[in-house]
């Protein structure tokens, strides 16, 4: 088989033959034996700067109910898409347009659904981040979400409303594009989760008055949507074919949980990390926080027989879980029924990251010198209300803004950066303009011995640096030559992490911790991008539908209910 090295330098010169005459541009097709071939394009295009113009829309209608379900024997009433969990996989093809209407069938809540990790640049009103970009959308009403699949990978989509992917308003993103290693069969999206059986709402109240901080207690875990319970449920089964390369697309769809992913007896090869894909390594465990994705490829290599998958939550993550060491699926090499005997690799439990030096995008940037550098702590405070209670207070800030007046909208309606409320925790870069040439830092601290995975909308960020202690580092120290990029990374307990982005997307995003009790009791930060000017300029025509949603959800009169 020939490398595939020689299918880049093959698809390379492919298109550098493109650049002098289009017209001679020739087609490498995507096939078991070429995956870094993407026909006019390739891996070795960057989809940082550019991606296909398929002219092909994607069109999705999604309704948003409320079912019973028992995704592991236990019934409990789950938040869903057309009453399925996980819900359907949005599928496109790399710069394919993806169209999705969501109608809220809900009784007497608000909804909204926002595309994890995806870039949606110049798109801000399509990220789906209530209380930012957009109002719940009311019981009975539409809202429409237009997207560039611009990059190209694996990520989920979720409610950022409230506590509602955590009850089960969720579901994975395929979109496909050339890989940095060939596999032969794509085995689809594979989501982990916690899964709680009391409702999210309920685990919050009690996380929140929880003095100690500890997080609510996890039942179990599930993979694609199942699992056992005592002699409860089933497991997620998926069959490999001997001798072949099986792409995986792993996606941490969880509240809370940090987990640890094996195949018994098989090593994985991680090609992408989040949307950015990577230089090829192997492991056979592979640490996953909660929003974070790993494509991986497993070849079936082994004797012919059954082999466990195993997802093991991180207890010291702070995670507590009673099924802990039996959330698993099945790999099956051939039809028997039989449940696996094989044993684990050996898992360490330990709340560390994937080594940055390991994570290393395929195409290299450089970080330029940043405009500004804030550092911001995080702590949990007592609630100024309930003061038993405890919130999570970044910079001095605690974000808990309204619903019914996103900051986006605030400033559309003219309102200064500086005005804007504090419960909206602004980070405002407003003076700075959008451009492609500027950069800023963002140093988070955690306080507390406690790690959290952190999450930055409308961007890929780089990861500067990170380690244990307070950040006292000279920016001169921090790593500007490719650092790993991506859109949600560990912030280490008791230690720092430092991020980069250009200001190249106007709009308002939300820089968040993806522990979801942690971002309902106030762990984020609102990043205001681009001049008032610019902002508007992106939001154009889509400043109708802000107000329309924003006006029958103060109709609704379910602001104070949720
Ligand atoms: C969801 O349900 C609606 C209404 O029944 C249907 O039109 C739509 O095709 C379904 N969508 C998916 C992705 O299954
Ligand atoms: C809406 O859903 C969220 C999350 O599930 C819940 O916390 C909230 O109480 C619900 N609101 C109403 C009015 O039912
Ligand atoms: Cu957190």
């Amino acid at each position: 088989m020939p490398s595939l090295r020689s299918f880049f330098v093959t698809c390379l010169s492919f298109s550098t033959i493109a650049l002098a005459n289009p017209l001679h541009r020739r087609s490498c097709p995507n096939t078991p034996t070429s995956r870094g071939c993407w026909g006019d394009y390739s891996i070795a295009d960057d989809s940082h700067h550019t991606w296909p113009n398929t002219g092909v829309t994607r069109e999705y209608w999604f309704v948003v109910k409320e079912v019973t379900l028992a995704p592991d024997g236990v019934s409990r009433k789950m938040l869903t898409i057309n009453g399925t969990y996980p819900g359907p996989t949005i599928e496109a093809d790399w710069g394919d347009n993806v169209v999705v209407h969501v109608k809220n069938a809900l009784a007497t809540n608000g909804t909204g659904i926002h595309f994890h990790g995806v870039r949606q640049l110049g798109t801000n009103f399509a990220d789906g981040a209530i209380s930012m970009t957009e109002c719940p959308i009311s019981p009975g009403d539409s809202f429409t979400y237009k997207w560039r699949a611009t990059q190209h990978g694996t990520g989920w989509y979720h409610s950022h409303y409230s506590l509602q992917y955590s009850d089960g308003l969720l579901g994975p993103i395929v979109v496909h594009g050339p890989k940095t290693e060939n596999y032969d069969i794509d085995i689809g999206p594979i989501l982990l989760t916690d899964h709680y059986h009391t409702p999210a709402e309920q685990l919050a109240a009690s996380a929140l008055t929880n003095t100690l901080g500890l997080p609510p207690l996890a039942e179990n875990g599930l993979i694609n949507g199942k699992n056992v319970y005592g002699t409860k449920g089933s497991r997620f089964e998926t069959k490999f074919t001997p001798g072949k390369k099986h792409l995986l697309r792993l996606v941490n769809t969880g509240s809370e949980v940090t987990f640890k992913f094996s195949i018994d007896n098989h090593k994985l090869l991680v090609v992408g990390m989040d949307w950015v894909p990577i230089v090829p390594y192997e492991t056979s465990v592979l640490f996953i926080g909660v929003g974070q994705r790993y494509d991986v490829i497993v070849e079936a290599n082994q004797i012919s027989r059954n082999y466990w998958m195993r997802a093991n939550p991180m207890l010291s993550c702070l995670t507590i879980n009673v099924n802990a060491f039996n959330v698993r699926g099945i790999v099956r090499y051939t039809d028997s029924t039989a449940n696996p005997t094989t044993v684990s690799w050996n898992i360490i439990d330990a709340c560390v990251d994937e080594p940055l030096s390991t994570l290393i995008p395929y195409h290299a940037h450089t970080v330029g010198p940043s405009a500004i550098s804030p550092v911001f702590s995080a702590n949990l405070l007592p609630d100024s209300i309930i003061p038993t209670a405890l919130r999570w207070d970044v910079g001095g800030h605690i974000f808990h803004p309204p619903k019914n007046n996103p900051l986006v909208k605030q400033l559309l309606d003219g309102f200064s950066a500086s005005s804007i409320h504090t419960d909206f925790a602004p980070v405002d870069f407003t003076s700075l303009g959008a451009s492609d040439d500027t950069w800023v830092y963002i140093i988070l601290q955690s306080l507390l011995p406690l790690a959290h995975p952190i999450h930055l909308h409308g961007h890929d960020f780089y990861v500067l640096g990170r380690g244990l202690g307070s950040f006292h580092e000279p920016l001169a120290n921090l790593n500007l030559n490719n650092p790993t990029r991506r859109d949600t990374v560990n912030l280490p307990g008791s230690g720092w992490l430092a991020l980069a982005f250009k200001l190249d997307n106007p709009g308002a995003w939300i820089l968040h911790c993806h522990i979801a009790w942690h971002l309902h009791h106030g762990f984020a930060l609102s990043v205001l991008e681009g001049t008032t000017a610019q902002v508007e300029g992106v939001w154009g025509q889509e400043r109708g539908e802000l107000e329309r949603v924003c006006s029958n959800w103060g109709v609704s009169g379910l602001e104070n209910r949720g």
